[in-house]
């Protein structure tokens, strides 16, 4: 029982979620070591949502609106935290939800696939009956994708990903949009859109920026996507890192 006037009470809820997650069996040893660094970079970075990150959310949502296939890919801490989000995100959206795990077992991802089913999202791609290509014919298991799903996408959101995949992503000619509180990484640098932000802020937010873009113009969206410089957008993400007095 976490003591509602606990001063870290949010970060505790989020702890307890992945510690329940980890009991029921949908993620993987190293998930809590993930968690534990994002939950570094985000005190540090103040626990907010940033300048830069709202930009790159603006411009995240934008760029999946005008898409002809978007997916969003969950792994086990993506689910464990923001399942009905996700699911909420999906339908706002209209895209397609894939399973990708970097640890990947058919236990793991038969439990996050009834997970899904279990909150009302049936048509989870990625799963143990689906049917499974190569990117770009690269013989390597982080290149798998479902073919309705990521092989097809034209556009994917991977939050929490793992360098080699975003990596791979990064060469085809599909626009990969990451969620990673750490600018430094190689899924951040690799990335066409980088939102530096903790997953429990971006998700709800992207639905809300969904709700209102939706009904703007697409010349409206491709000014807001052709304006972005994610390489600058980086590198304003890295200064709010700064640790200002009075932390
Ligand atoms: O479920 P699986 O098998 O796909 O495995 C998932 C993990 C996350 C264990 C796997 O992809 C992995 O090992 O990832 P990494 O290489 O540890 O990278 C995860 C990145 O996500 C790190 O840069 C963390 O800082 C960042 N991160 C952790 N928690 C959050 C986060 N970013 C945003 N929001 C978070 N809550």
């Amino acid at each position: 029982m976490i003591p509602e006037n606990h001063p870290r009470r949010d970060s505790l809820i989020l702890r307890d979620k992945i510690v329940k997650a980890n009991d029921s069996g949908i993620l993987a040893p190293s998930s809590l070591i993930a968690h534990g660094r994002g939950e570094t970079f985000d005190y540090l970075l103040g626990e907010r949502t940033t300048l830069p990150a709202k930009r790159a959310i603006y411009v995240a949502v934008a760029t999946m609106i005008v898409a002809d296939n978007p997916v969003i890919s969950v792994n086990g801490n993506t689910t464990a935290l923001v399942i009905d989000e996700i699911i909420g995100l999906a339908n706002e959206l209209n895209a397609n939800i894939e399973i990708n795990l970097f640890y990947r077992t058919d236990e793991r991802v038969d439990k996050i696939e009834k997970l899904y089913r279990k909150h009302g999202f049936d048509d989870i791609l990625g799963g143990n009956d689906d049917e499974i290509k190569y990117l770009r014919s690269i013989k390597n298991p982080r290149a798998t994708a479902s073919k309705r799903g990521i092989y097809d996408a034209d556009v994917v959101l991977v939050p929490l990903e793992d360098g080699d995949r975003a990596e791979i992503l990064s060469k085809t000619d599909k626009t990969v949009i990451c969620v990673d509180l750490n600018p430094l990484s190689r899924t951040s640098r690799k990335s066409d859109i980088s939102i530096v932000d903790n997953i429990v802020r971006v998700i709800p937010l992207m639905v809300q920026i969904a709700r209102d873009l939706k009904n703007q113009d697409e010349e409206f969206l491709y000014e807001l996507i052709d304006s972005y410089d994610n390489e600058y957008n980086l590198k304003e993400s890295l200064e709010e890192f700064k640790i200002k007095e009075g932390y």
